[in-house]
């Protein structure tokens, strides 16, 4: 009797019978550029404390410059938490409970400021989308609507690290994540100050604090004192794969958020380690 051969068995891969442990084997294959899923895609994140706190004078504003941008970019739109979640941690951390039962919780909040500000845009087609939707249906939300509105979020839950007691991945890391992720043309992070300053400017050595124009977040990781956002958003710039450069602007002084999705230079440029192909 003939014999059978067993290939049809085995799965040909140049993964299969290595350790993924050893970078050195994995590199000839892991080490290519991935691809640019949405390459024209603009995305902006609103600071929850910065801008949404602030209520109508600050939102309303925003809100029509945005409106203004939709013929200009296709945009996804991402909020921040805010302070909602700031009495969230007060009371939590209070209680003893974990940084992974915390970060949903602020999440929430991040979700409930996109769900303000997409109201705010409704007439004009921008719709809230869920974190789902917008992991595996963006394009489709993007060829009926110019833009829409998300969480910034990312959704670590309980697998949130435990690094700090305050949930150290936020809305300013998960916007960066999900823009570079997506190979998306460009991420601003829209602030209630002009840019990164060498001082907070409403810290108590604020009179002094200069605006840093350009720096980058190799810079930014060996400075010490307080940025205006989440430090963990250095650490994914260093290893970003497509984002080569993020611009935080203020988003109280009018004009700002569409200067910057031209190209202009209005607040600070951040250098990431992304690399141009
Ligand atoms: O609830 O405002 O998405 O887009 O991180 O998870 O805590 O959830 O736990 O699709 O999945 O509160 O319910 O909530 O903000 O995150 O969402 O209205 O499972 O559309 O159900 O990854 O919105 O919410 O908070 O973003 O950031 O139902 Mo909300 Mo958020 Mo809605 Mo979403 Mo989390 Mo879902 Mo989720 Mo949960
Ligand atoms: P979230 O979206 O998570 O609610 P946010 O982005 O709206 O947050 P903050 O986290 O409060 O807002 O960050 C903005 C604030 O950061 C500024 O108002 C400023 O006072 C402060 N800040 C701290 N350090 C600096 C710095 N080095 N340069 C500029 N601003 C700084």
């Amino acid at each position: 009797m003939a014999e059978t051969p067993n290939t049809i068995k085995h799965v040909a891969s140049p993964l299969a019978r290595q350790t993924l442990l050893d970078s050195s084997l994995t590199r000839p294959v892991a080490g290519v550029r991935p691809i640019r899923l949405l390459p024209w895609l603009q995305v902006v994140k609103i600071g929850g404390r910065a801008i949404m706190d602030r209520g109508a004078d600050a939102i309303l504003p925003l809100v029509a410059e945005l409106r203004a941008l939709l013929p200009e970019h296709r945009m996804l739109i991402l909020t921040g938490a805010g302070i909602r979640a700031r009495h969230l941690y007060g009371v939590g951390l209070d209680l003893g409970l974990p940084v992974g039962s915390l970060a949903p919780l602020a999440a929430s909040e991040a979700g409930q400021n996109g769900h303000i500000l997409a109201a705010m845009l409704a007439p004009d087609g921008v719709s809230y989308v869920e974190h789902p939707t917008i992991a595996n249906q963006l394009s489709i939300h993007l060829a009926a609507a110019r833009a829409v509105v998300g969480s910034a979020f990312p959704p670590y839950h309980h697998h949130e690290f435990p690094t700090s007691r305050i949930p150290p991945h936020r809305a300013d890391t998960g916007a960066f994540l999900i823009a570079d992720a997506l190979g998306a043309a460009g991420l601003t992070i829209v602030e209630d100050v002009d840019g990164v300053h060498d001082a907070d400017p409403n810290g108590p050595d604020g009179a002094t604090a200069r605006l840093i124009r350009e720096t980058t977040s190799a810079e930014l990781a060996d400075r010490a004192g307080p940025l205006p956002f989440d430090r963990a958003l250095v650490d994914v710039m260093a290893t970003a794969r497509h984002i080569e450069k993020v611009q935080v602007v203020n988003g109280l002084k009018p004009g700002s958020l569409t200067a910057a999705l031209r190209g202009e230079h209005v607040g600070t440029l951040i250098h990431t380690g992304a690399r141009r192909a």
